[in-house]
């Protein structure tokens, strides 16, 4: 009997830990103007609690709408407008507690082979790929406790008739997640009101299932001034969009924090590491509800299937994981169906939210033969 679990993504989740040090998670906004902002800005401008920007000294201060004021790549003579990372960062702070950490460093006008490493604009000696890589390393080094989260990239008005977006954006993500990290992209749709660009908003939609970890932010109803960039309240809601599309990339790695602080004297800082050196990866230790320090704790069976076909396993409560646990059988060991009448009864949920499932299998044995093994998979 096997065992195999896919990790993917979904929804919010509830938190149960408690931390004494305040987290901080850190996010990196790029891209072309509607990244930098180009909304008209409120007459009294207030500084978001709990959230902060990376000025140009490398050190982190109160952050007010106009957040790409302290790009490296800034064209200083367009406006720094109303930024997305605004909401973004207020949405994301309600969604778990933890402060947040902005490195925005946009350029308007830029296309996306601007973006590639070694590219140098006539008008400006830096490399936009450096400069987000220096600063997003820069605040690292200045906050070594926060966690860098992801990516929110909005760029396109430049290659709206573009042959091949998908083909530069895919190779973009894997040059800057070699940097810096695989950690979510999620990126932009362009402004509606242009109508020639239906082709390009079409197109990137493509981008999820073409790069793991991305998400794609639609731009349904959202205002421009000049058909391009959006207004205000355009890139208010842009922002909560992004948000939204962040918190579901991030729901395991937000779980396996809240998972990892109940061993607090241990190092779980990789997710696919195998600290107790059981074959089991932290990871699978957290979602099945096993015990990431124990070798001995590396099997989530209780008991295999018995003659009237049930068996029970454990596994982290589904509530907190976001993941689906669903029951799969086979007869040859190659190809494998979903039991949809398998009935799984939780008879136990302990305080470390581990639960014992009881489960009956239906699909009736083949010349005596059955296989069946537990997926856990996104809902
Ligand atoms: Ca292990
Ligand atoms: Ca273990």
């Amino acid at each position: 009997m096997k065992l195999a679990h896919k990790l993917l993504a979904l929804t919010s989740i509830s938190l149960s830990c408690s931390t004494l040090v305040q987290a901080q998670d850190l996010y990196l906004i790029i891209g072309q103007s509607n990244a930098a902002g180009r909304g008209e800005l409120p007459v009294n401008p207030v500084a978001l609690t709990g959230v902060q920007v990376l000025q140009g000294d490398s050190t982190f201060v109160p952050a007010f709408p106009n957040l790409n004021i302290h790009s490296s790549v800034r064209n200083t003579r367009q406006l720094a407008g109303f930024n997305l990372g605004y909401t973004f960062a207020e949405r994301m702070r309600a969604a778990n507690g933890n402060n947040i950490q902005l490195v925005v460093n946009a350029r308007g006008g830029s296309a996306i082979r601007h973006w590639f490493p070694g590219f140098i604009d006539d008008a400006d000696p830096l490399s936009y790929f450096d400069e987000a890589v220096r600063r997003l390393r820069a605040a690292r080094t200045a906050n070594p406790n926060a966690i860098f989260r992801g990516i929110l990239w909005h760029q396109g008005e430049s290659n709206r008739f573009a042959d091949d977006y998908i083909g530069d954006i895919t190779a973009f993500i894997a040059l800057l997640r070699t940097e810096i990290g695989n950690v979510p992209f999620v990126a932009g749709q362009l402004a509606r009101d242009r109508e020639d660009s239906e082709p390009f908003n079409t197109n990137l939609l493509q981008l999820p299932s073409r790069v793991s970890n991305t998400a794609v932010v639609t731009s349904e109803g959202l205002a421009t001034s000049d058909r391009t960039h959006y207004t205000a309240a355009a890139s208010q809601t842009l922002g909560e969009r992004y948000a939204e599309q962040m918190l579901i990339l991030l729901a395991p790695s937000f779980d396996y924090t809240s998972w990892a602080s109940l061993f607090p004297n241990i190092d779980l800082s990789e997710l696919t590491a195998d600290l107790d050196g059981d074959g089991i990866d932290n990871n699978s230790e957290r979602i099945w509800g096993l015990n990431p320090n124990d070798a001995g704790s590396s099997n989530p069976y209780l008991s295999l299937p018995d003659t009237n076909r049930q068996f029970s396993y454990t596994r982290r409560n589904p509530l907190l994981s976001s993941l689906n646990y669903v029951i799969e059988t086979s007869t040859d060991l190659i190809t494998w169906n979903v039991d949809a009448n398998a009935i799984q009864r939780i008879t136990n949920t302990n305080a470390s939210s581990i639960q014992t499932v009881s489960v009956s299998i239906s699909t009736i044995p083949t010349n005596g033969k059955l296989f069946t093994r537990v997926v856990a998979n996104t809902p």
